[in-house]
């Protein structure tokens, strides 16, 4: 396959005027035929005038009217072309009921749904498809389906067809069509200058009472986005529809958002707390792209964080002001470090701006998204909250209309601060976690804390160099009053020294508070300063964080040395747990211990060999000892957690039901599953019946509760998709990957619906120590399932190849194992571009 370089980034020949398309809609033989201006692009250099077309059947092509017979290859057409502005016109036919990749035009359960980015267009007609051509188009969608939508406003409609207009110039990957005998759940939102927005979520007839969660959510985000970042909305409809077959979580294409079903459809009795709260975050993410991401697009694929990164910084912030801005850190955080940390310490690892690609559905991943998200926080962090909103609002003002580059993004705050960031800039090019290691002094009234940070060699950076990293600190007194408050330092140098004065008695630092950069910390300090901070720490993160030390340094000492459970910890987290005023979300976090993927992080780091089984068992018994030390303290936990009132997905009562069902966790080690089955049988919404389920399923007590929940549920997908995870996921390792087989059996284990494999293979995956099991049993289900997904959905295979990333740091036999599952996947004749290219790199 072939490599794109962004060092070799030149414009297209061509601007495009506009864009007019007719579709006429039929399973295997739907007709898209094309209208397009082009206009010399006088910033261009002289090319060859190629539009970009893959299985595509071209029946017609004309320029100016007269037929023309271009040059066709795989990739696309060559054809000689007028050297003024001239009129494109082509016809060409394609199978959306054939297409199982899910990018392009293509059907799930009879409706016609649509997936251009990053490069799909092109599979639904010739064109230029690349961010850096924007267009407006006119669309005429022609079928017997009831409902018909595209982007922009609706403009005329009639027996059979409907036109729609998109005044805002985007590119392809923005364009969107669906079709199909739909429903709708109506609303209204009236933007700050008065004008009202038709709001619909579509869906499948049967659906529509799981609409309301997502319209209120669609609201506050158009709410929020015009409040906190000046963003009005700029089309007459804001559309969302519902789609059951679909890759990623959601699409947001110019006022025509495609969701999977699962991020948008919700109910008390078929979605958890969980969900309600991604749902909420998705929504708003997918309307912040309108600005971010639409009105400034990107130049191209390797400026995806420009929209990506920011993105998901403004939905944190978004969740953040409707949620609890702690907790929200912490979990974000905790996800940071299990998915995003492996990336960037392995072989798939790349910088935030990636500087070549394959395929570049390759790299939608936790270092774009996530790292490009805390890259936006150190900056604002940097700047100040002040500086920040005046470097976007220029941003802005300067870019709409644009595709943009990071080099943009990064002017518009020197301009703005008249900081120079070229260093700063490192963040975008350098792979890999930055270490942070410190060391503290304190002589005649001055304490002085001495930092280096180093960064490990990742593929293709041998020499790091040092990073702008804002730590933020705080320094308390032994007696637990904080003595300085956070303050943010600037390293910019590999060893750099900061000091404070008029310290009298050494004082306790809390370092790195709010996590303040995507760092690993090392430091050596004793648990009685971990404990101390536990206690008094101002900053909420860091008294987690003081608390998840602890357990990680009494998992390591369990598995490495067969220690027994850290007491002291246990009590001392007693302490936090038991407290009244705390948020019962941020108690139910205190409770998760290190994830599995943490702790073989902490002893790769360490040059500890993690043994999935050690880690697996040391966890058991410690959450055992738990369960144990507070056997009185539980039962009474769950009952001041317990909610009376009625259902609400809101913070305060899915907070308590976390704490809860997290103090049920450990009951159940106490009582085989007693108080999990009268919660099962009591339970009236699905965090509290599913929660009670894990439970069984983990004491193994499940037979009866895993029987009813399919005969009630069998009828919905989504929520059989929760069995079908849950028995893989919370089963005992030994038998994760049989049962995990066991389903794939299953004649409604329908493996081409994205959302069900991932259910099976994802869980089984996330099952540590069962997709680990010696035997190579899970890597070998695993591989199966991959060689086979491949052949219809290469984007989907090649997303799940990275379970294997972390495949080195296991020991000999079990990477020999795993090594010779990727190569059987290599090997494989005809296997896609994207798998190869995920391979290759996992192999290197
Ligand atoms: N922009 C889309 C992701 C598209 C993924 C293409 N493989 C969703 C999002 O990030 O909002
Ligand atoms: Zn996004």
């Amino acid at each position: 396959p072939q490599t794109i370089y962004l060092k070799d980034y030149t414009p297209f020949g061509w601007q495009v005027a506009d864009v007019h398309l007719t579709v006429a809609l039929a399973p295997n033989a739907t007709r898209v035929k094309s209208r397009i201006h082009f206009v010399p692009n006088p910033n261009a250099p002289e090319q060859e005038f190629f539009l970009h077309g893959e299985e595509l059947n071209l029946i017609r092509a004309a320029i100016d009217g007269e037929e023309v017979a271009p040059e066709i290859t795989p990739q696309g057409l060559r054809c000689k072309v007028p050297s003024g502005p001239f009129l494109w016109e082509s016809e060409v036919e394609i199978a959306p009921a054939e297409n199982f990749a899910l990018e392009g035009l293509y059907m799930s359960n009879g409706m016609y749904c649509t997936q251009c980015e990053a490069e799909g267009f092109r599979k639904i007609t010739y064109y230029p498809d690349r961010p850096d051509v924007m267009a407006t188009f006119t669309v005429r969608i022609e079928g017997d389906e009831k409902v018909k939508l595209s982007n922009g406003n609706p403009t005329d409609s009639g027996e059979g067809w409907a036109e729609w207009h998109d005044p805002w110039p985007k590119p392809a990957y923005l364009f969107a069509l669906v079709a199909g005998d739909l429903v709708n759940h109506p609303g209204e939102f009236t933007t700050r200058s008065g004008k009202t927005v038709e709001l619909n979520i579509w869906v499948r007839p049967g659906d529509e009472d799981k609409c309301a969660f997502g319209m209120e959510a669609l609201k506050a985000s158009m709410k929020w986005d015009e409040e906190v970042y000046g963003r009005e909305y700029d089309l007459d409809i804001f559309n969302i529809v519902a789609v059951d077959d679909f890759n990623m979580g959601a699409m947001e294409n110019k006022g025509l958002n495609i969701f999977n079903s699962s991020c948008v459809l919700a109910s008390p009795e078929t979605s958890t707390d969980a969900n309600f709260e991604r749902i909420e975050a998705i929504i708003a993410h997918e309307y912040f792209h309108n600005w971010t991401g639409n009105r400034i697009t990107c130049r191209d694929w390797f400026q995806l964080c420009l929209k990506e990164g920011l993105t998901v910084f403004r939905d944190s912030q978004f969740t953040s002001d409707m949620r609890s801005a702690e907790v929200k850190r912490i979990s974000d955080v905790i996800d940071l470090r299990a998915r995003q940390f492996p990336e960037d310490q392995g072989p798939l690892s790349h910088p935030v701006r990636p500087e070549s690609f394959q395929e570049i559905n390759n790299f939608y991943t936790a270092t774009v998204y996530e790292k490009g998200a805390e890259v936006i926080g150190m900056l604002k962090r940097l700047v100040g909250d002040e500086d920040y909103a005046k470097a976007l609002d220029l941003y802005f003002e300067r870019h709409d209309g644009d595709a943009a580059t990071i080099e943009d993004w990064l002017k518009v705050f020197e301009d703005a601060t008249g900081r120079d960031l070229a260093q700063f800039k490192r963040w975008y090019s350098q792979s890999g976690t930055p270490h942070l290691s410190v060391t503290e002094d304190h002589a005649d009234g001055v304490y002085t804390l001495t930092f280096k940070q180093h960064t490990p060699p990742t593929p293709g950076q041998s020499e790091k160099a040092p990073q702008v990293l804002p730590i933020a600190v705080g320094l308390l007194n032994p007696n637990g009053d904080e003595v300085v408050p956070t303050t943010v330092l600037e390293m910019t140098e590999a060893e750099q020294s900061f000091s404070f004065d008029g310290l009298s008695s050494k004082p306790v630092p809390s370092i790195l508070r709010g996590f303040s950069a995507p760092v690993v910390l090392e430091r050596e300090t004793a648990p009685e300063e971990k404990r101390f901070l536990l206690a008094h720490d101002t900053d909420a993160f860091n008294r987690w964080e003081a608390s998840r030390d602890l357990a990680r340094a009494c998992l390591y000492a369990m598995i490495t040395e067969g220690a027994g459970p850290d007491t002291a910890w246990i009590d001392a987290l007693e302490q936090v747990v038991r407290d009244a005023d705390l948020d019962p979300a941020f108690r139910a976090l205190m409770l998760s211990l290190p994830t599995q993927s943490e702790l073989v992080q902490m002893l790769h780091a360490r040059g500890v060999t993690p043994d999935p089984d050690a880690i697996y068992a040391a966890t058991e018994a410690l959450k055992n000892a738990m369960a144990e030390r507070w056997s009185a303290l539980l039962p009474a936990l769950r009952e001041e957690s317990a909610v009376t009132a009625a259902y609400s997905p809101d913070a305060e009562q899915s907070g308590k039901r976390a704490l809860g069902n997290a103090v049920l966790a450990l009951q159940t080690r106490l009582d085989g599953g007693k108080a999990a089955q009268a919660q099962y049988d009591a339970a009236d919404n699905m965090t509290m019946q599913l929660s009670a389920l894990s439970c069984l399923i983990s004491a193994g007590a499940e037979e009866t509760a895993l029987a009813a929940f399919e005969a009630q549920w069998k009828d919905d997908r989504l929520v059989m998709d929760k069995w079908f995870a849950l028995q893989v996921a919370a089963t005992a390792p030994e038998n994760a990957a049989t049962r995990a087989g066991a389903l794939t059996e299953r004649a409604d284990f329908d493996w081409k619906n994205p959302n069900r494999f991932r259910a099976v293979m994802g869980s089984l995956a996330m099952n540590h120590a069962g997709f680990h099991a010696k035997d190579g049993s899970g890597y070998k289900l695993l591989a199966d399932w991959l060689i086979r997904l491949d052949e219809k959905n290469p984007q989907t295979t090649a997303r799940m190849c990275s379970v294997f990333q972390t495949w080195k740091r296991y020991d000999t036999q079990r990477q020999a194992l795993m090594q010779a599952e990727l190569e059987r996947i290599a090997a494989k004749p005809g296997l896609s571009r994207d798998v190869t290219e995920m391979v290759t790199r996992l192999l290197s």
